[in-house]
């Protein structure tokens, strides 16, 4: 089961840092498993900015519904900012540096972005996180993720920082194996999960989202999963 604490300082505290160490007050964090917690609330301060970057991004890089390798249509859509993008066809999972879509590189992974995932990272454990992928998850009414594992990156060293945004979702949280007993987490608007270390590999899903209405994303749940995939 998941356990609460609420932690006073990052567990990690930034080398050479110069001064007062770079620490986080008042973190929420949720324990789901060894390497796995859900920081609380932790980008609603930021979430206008947020949404301002996913408008920003989908106006060079619109949503899209990708195909699956066995030419099923994704139910969730997706695009992709930063260096390197998470992409699905025919011929497989992949990270691309360019949008298939259009031809060009991918929109840059707006510093709002890395910041906060470097710090959720950091507060989670994860001290030397480095995105260079950010995938944008667009889920409406009845859209879901099975149950998978982000295993596409080079690097399985380096942690998932998940964060959501509007409507609320079930989070499926696993283990190593697909057919591990999977929790079922409440996500809302602003949480952030991170996952590295043992739970790197983890099994981890959304259940089909209920429909409602969020003030920032009207009947829509956006998720960004930031990555350091190449
Ligand atoms: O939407 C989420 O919370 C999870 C997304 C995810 O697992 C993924 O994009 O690989
Ligand atoms: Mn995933």
């Amino acid at each position: 089961m998941a356990s609460r604490r609420r932690i006073a300082s990052a567990p990690a505290p930034v080398a050479h840092a110069v001064g007062p160490a770079v620490v986080e007050s008042g973190v929420d964090q949720v324990a789901l498993a060894p390497g796995a917690s859900i920081l609380r609330r932790f980008a609603a301060p930021i979430d206008t900015l947020l949404r301002e970057g996913v408008e920003a991004i989908t106006a060079l890089a619109p949503f899209r519904h990708m195909q699956t390798p066995g030419g099923f249509t994704m139910a969730v859509a997706m695009t992709n900012c930063g260096a390197l993008g998470w992409v699905t066809d025919r011929r497989g999972y992949r990270y691309a540096p360019l949008d298939p879509d259009s031809g060009l590189p991918w929109p840059a992974l707006p510093e709002a972005f890395r910041a906060l995932a470097v710090r959720a990272a950091r507060a989670a454990g994860f001290g030397d996180f480095e995105p260079d992928a950010c995938l944008v998850n667009r889920y409406v009414p009845g859209a879901r993720l099975s149950l998978h594992r982000d295993a596409d990156e080079r690097d399985f060293g380096q942690p998932i920082v998940s964060v959501s945004l509007g409507l609320p979702a079930v989070f499926l949280f696993g283990g190593a194996r697909r057919k591990d007993r999977t929790q079922r987490v409440p996500l809302a608007h602003g949480d952030v999960v991170v996952w590295g270390g043992p739970a790197r590999l983890f099994h981890h899903g959304v259940l089909a989202l209920k429909d409602g209405e969020h003030a920032l994303t009207g009947a829509q749940r956006i998720n960004l999963t930031l990555r350091k995939a190449g």
